[in-house]
């Protein structure tokens, strides 16, 4: 079979041969506007970067290279025994644009498991975190940390020509992905289970299958399957995300990938984004302890006014590029109604009760662009369900998962040999000059 490495070899001559083609007849053909609102409204709608995994539509929700989340469901390779798509063929798809076959995405499973365990330097580091240092900031100081072995930056160090720079990359972002588990799943012993022994990597399992057994709930088949789908959905959503864009910002100043992935994580670690999904559940479990056996639409309507009229926003309501529910959500959502535990369970009924009240209550407040829900509004609470119960743990869940669609950018970018971001800002004054101009 192909390797992920012979198959990017093929891919990679076509695409340097488009952008080449779009940069010498294109180069000052103008698509778009800028306005005033782009300038200081943080660049939404700005089609201002190069992303070619996945695009985002604000209706109708992610692609990832063309593929829409239910295709990948039906062709993407799940692990063996399992149904949901893993990992790895999600990342197999996001880097090469190509559907694995199932033995492509176990020799990778293979791979990942041979070289995911951490180095002892990198054990001894996480263990000396205090429990008290949030889950998020040990992630992106342990990935950080992983840079000791840098494949890329060792090779600039000796002096590489720029057409090699993505096979460096891929090297590293490949370890990176491999050691990822490993990492988290110290993360969370230390913090919340601490003294238990973590089992080593299991050679025949995927790399979500060994997360979650690290984590210490490897029996648990449903778990490993909603984290093989939850890890999937949350490969990749375009580049403008903030996670996303920091990677793609923080590499094109050839930081290694590891460098690139921690400043990342730091981004996601916002309750704008990632953090969300802890907030929701924080969210979501205080209504339910305000409303105790009253769970009805009415008083979850004014539980809703109540936390609009006191400043705050909804967590896991609204988008800044999605005009519908989020199809991740409604994957996630699938999955529950699948299985007679979680379609029972009190939390993931709230939080669909929640759903049949929220848009509603959103529209007539009137402020939010899209008064629907995102993949936050109920990917923690599932986890919840499971008896992950640490909500402070689950943006690292998120973390393991951005990283397939980040580091495959980076991979890109170097093979597209895409340059420094270095966008123009203007002062008020300027801006005022600007407008009068
Ligand atoms: N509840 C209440 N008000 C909301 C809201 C919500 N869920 N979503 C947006 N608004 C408000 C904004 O705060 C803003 O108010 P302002 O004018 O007083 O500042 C106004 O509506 C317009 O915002 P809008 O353009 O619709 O949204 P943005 O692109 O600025 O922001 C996020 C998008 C996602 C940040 C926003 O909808 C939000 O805060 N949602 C709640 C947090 C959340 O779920 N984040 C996860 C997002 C995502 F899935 C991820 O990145 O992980």
């Amino acid at each position: 079979t192909k390797s992920i490495r012979d198959t990017l070899k093929e891919v990679i001559p076509a695409k340097q041969e488009q952008l080449k083609k779009l940069k010498a007849e294109h180069s000052q053909t103008v698509v778009g506007d800028i306005k005033v609102e782009n300038i200081i409204g943080g660049m939404r709608g700005l089609k201002s970067m190069l992303w070619d995994a996945s695009v985002l539509d604000p209706n109708e929700g992610i692609r990832f290279h063309g593929l829409s989340i239910p295709d990948c469901q039906k062709v993407l390779p799940a692990a063996p025994g399992g149904k949901e798509m893993t990992a790895e063929s999600m990342l197999w798809l996001l880097l090469t644009g190509q559907v694995p076959t199932s033995e492509q995405t176990r020799e990778l499973s293979a791979e990942f498991a041979a070289k995911g365990e951490l180095p002892k330097f990198l054990e001894d580091l996480v263990d000396s975190f205090p429990a008290s240092l949030h889950p998020m900031t040990q992630l992106s100081m342990g990935v950080a940390a992983l840079n000791h072995d840098s494949q890329f930056q060792a090779a600039y160090e000796r002096g590489i020509k720029k057409s090699e720079y993505w096979t460096y990359t891929l090297e590293d972002c490949l370890t990176l992905i491999a050691r990822l588990p490993a990492l988290a799943a110290r993360i969370y012993r230390n913090v919340y289970k601490p003294g238990v022994q973590i089992p080593a990597l299991d050679k025949n399992l995927d790399l979500v299958g060994n997360y979650v057994k690290l984590l210490g709930y490897g029996d648990n088949h449903s778990l490993t399957e909603y984290l093989r789908l939850y890890i999937a959905l949350h490969g990749d959503h375009e580049g403008g995300n903030a996670s996303a864009h920091t990677a793609h910002l923080v590499g094109s100043t050839l930081s290694d990938p590891y460098l690139s992935y921690s400043a990342a994580l730091l981004a996601l670690a916002g309750p704008l984004h990632g953090l969300a999904n802890q907030e929701v559940l924080r969210w979501q479990l205080a209504m339910q302890k305000e409303l105790g056996n009253n769970i009805t639409h009415d008083n979850i309507k004014e539980y809703l006014w109540k936390t609009l009229k006191s400043g705050q926003v909804v967590p896991g309501y609204g988008h800044g590029v999605l005009r519908n529910p989020d199809p991740r959500f409604i994957a996630l959502q699938e999955f529950c109604q699948g299985r007679p535990e979680l379609k029972d369970s009190p939390i993931i009924q709230l939080v669909n009760k929640t759903f049949e009240v929220a848009p509603g209550v959103l529209k007539e407040h009137g402020k939010t662009k899209n008064p629907y829900p995102n993949v936050d509004a109920t990917s923690g609470c599932v986890l919840y369900h499971y008896g992950l119960t640490e909500f402070k743990y689950y943006t690292v869940i998120f973390g393991v998962s951005r990283a397939l669609g980040a580091l495959t950018q980076l991979v890109w970018a170097k093979a597209l040999g895409l340059p420094l971001e270095r966008p123009k800002s203007v002062s008020l004054d300027v801006l005022g000059k600007l407008v009068k101009a």
